[in-house]
């Protein structure tokens, strides 16, 4: 059955060929992608979340200020009763990025399940949410190697 992703840049950040070669991916992939572009809300997110029933939100952030940008976000997440949606962050989620480990840490805690870094292969991530969502199939397992998000 066909997975679906929303995927969106979040805040007023307005880079948008990251989520488009990620819409490209993973819709390649077999997913079905649900793509808001760019300077989207926390409430865009979890309302098409609800709407089209996904199991993954991809949030993508370039310009530095993923930390105030995604707020509260998990709590809306709860809120709408969507706690089993996977949730994912990417790009350059803080300014100058000095210590990645760290800021993933940080992300990690805010709830999001992985975080990545804008050096990221879209297939990695793709790889990561297949066995995130547990629809890694034998054939694919055999050439899988591990993701560390
Ligand atoms: C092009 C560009 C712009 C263009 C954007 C045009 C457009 N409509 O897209 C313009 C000129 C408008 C722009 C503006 C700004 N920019 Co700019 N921009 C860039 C630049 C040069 C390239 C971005 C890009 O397209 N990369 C190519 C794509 C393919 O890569 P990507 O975006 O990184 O996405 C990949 C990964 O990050 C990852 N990924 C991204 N999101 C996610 C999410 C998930 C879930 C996953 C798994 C992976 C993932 O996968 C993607 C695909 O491979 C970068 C520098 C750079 N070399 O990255 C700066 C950069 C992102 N910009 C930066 C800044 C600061 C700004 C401005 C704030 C500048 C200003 N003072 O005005 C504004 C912000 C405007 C706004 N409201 O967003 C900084 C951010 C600094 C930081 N985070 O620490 C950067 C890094 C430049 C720098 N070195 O300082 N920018």
């Amino acid at each position: 059955m066909t997975k679906t992703v929303i995927l969106g840049v979040i805040g007023s950040d307005a880079h948008v060929v990251g989520i488009t070669i990620l819409e490209q991916a993973f819709e390649a992939a077999g997913f079905d992608v649900i793509n808001l572009g760019v300077q989207s809300s926390q409430e865009e997110f979890v309302d098409a979340a609800t709407a089209h029933d996904a199991e993954a939100v991809l949030v993508s952030s370039l310009y530095g200020h993923a930390k105030q940008d995604c707020e509260g976000f998990h709590q809306k997440v709860a809120d709408a009763g969507l706690e089993d949606v996977t949730t994912y962050i990417g790009g350059n989620l803080a300014v100058g990025q000095d210590d990645f480990e760290e800021t993933r840490k940080f992300f990690r805690q805010m709830g999001f399940d992985r975080v990545f870094d804008s050096e990221t292969d879209p297939e990695d991530a793709i790889e990561a949410l297949r066995a995130d969502l547990d629809m890694r199939s034998s054939e694919s397992e055999q050439e899988s190697h591990t993701v560390s998000a």
